[in-house]
């Protein structure tokens, strides 16, 4: 089996507040017909991508939040993307808005992403853990970021999936910045790790890091990538959003660390590459051999605490 997998970041701008699931579907098919065209295997959309991403606003309303979520998947209005994706023989990833039901039938709120194999399987499931933002209204900001108030962390961990004749892995958005998601993931193998991102220009409580925010969307992706041998695909939800700017620069993203294709809009674009999983194995059987290299019995803070606990001064 060959271990090359044609790879399409379909990139998505802006979805209005008003534009109903069945729209962005239509949406997600364009890519997907694109994604044939270039004889893609396999198509990455981004975070929340069903909908505009509505944590920017305080909503109160249990039942105005819960229609930002999905109680099923696949539902009635993503059906058309998992059959014609089937009908074309190519698997997927994209995120939305879970709401899970427990044993006791309680309420539970994620933001999750699945990844499909080629015959409609869904075969992966994600649920973000690093939620970024803030629980209360905080209304000195120009838009809200309440993903700590919709949402539960995560409790999957960070899984792996024999998919694609290669071992993928799911991450979202906020997820990307900390190297302790890659690496429990390489710690498994990991030769794709596929990941989408809603990130607006502006982060208002540190304005400061506003000019080199598209700096460390490629930084913290393609260290990522270089330092646990995988190939990294992230993909944003991007342009001007209800009045609130978010990055672009869709990139795939070799073991090598190097980008090898990026979209250069901020609409919705594909950029593709082939992508040979096996070019993992000489980084992962040399320099980042980590049977052979790492000191877990070094690591141990790493589990053990949480916030940064300067030294005692003098
Ligand atoms: N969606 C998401 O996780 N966005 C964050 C914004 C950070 S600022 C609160 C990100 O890390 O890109």
């Amino acid at each position: 089996m060959t271990r090359m997998i044609t790879v399409g970041a379909a990139q998505m701008g802006p979805i209005a507040k008003d534009e109903s699931r069945g729209q962005v579907v239509n949406r997600m098919i364009a890519l997907l017909d694109r994604a044939r065209r270039h004889g893609c295997d396999f198509v990455v959309y981004p975070e929340l991508t069903l909908t505009t991403f509505f944590p920017r606003w305080f909503i109160e309303d249990e039942t105005e939040l819960d229609q930002w979520f999905e109680q099923e998947m696949p539902s009635n209005e993503t059906q058309p993307l998992f059959q014609k994706a089937a009908e074309y023989g190519i698997g997927f990833t994209f995120g939305y808005a879970e709401i899970a039901r427990d044993d006791n039938g309680a309420k539970h709120r994620y933001n999750t992403s699945i990844l499909v194999e080629k015959d409609g399987r869904i075969v992966g499931k994600y649920r973000k853990v690093h939620l970024p933002g803030h629980a209360e209204h905080e209304p000195w900001r120009r838009f809200q970021h309440l993903e700590k108030r919709y949402f539960e962390t995560g409790d999957l961990g960070f899984p792996v999936f024999r998919a694609f004749g290669g071992i993928m892995g799911m991450c979202i958005c906020n997820d990307r910045r900390w190297p302790e998601t890659y690496r429990v993931m390489g710690l498994q193998g990991v030769e794709m790790v596929t990941l989408g991102y809603n990130t607006p220009v502006e982060n208002p409580p540190a304005p400061e890091h506003d000019a080199v925010g598209p700096f460390h969307n490629h930084l913290v992706m393609q260290s990522g990538a270089y330092q646990n041998a995988t190939w990294v695909v992230g993909v944003a939800k991007c342009g001007n959003e209800e009045g609130v700017p978010m990055i672009g620069q869709s990139a795939i993203i070799a073991p090598s660390g190097e980008i090898v294709a990026q979209c250069h809009t901020l609409g919705d674009e594909l950029a593709v590459a082939d992508c040979d999983l096996d070019l993992c194995k000489s980084y992962k059987e040399s320099v980042f051999n980590f049977a052979m290299h790492r000191e877990p019995q070094h690591y141990g803070l790493i589990v053990e605490r949480k916030g940064a606990v300067p030294p005692p001064e003098g």
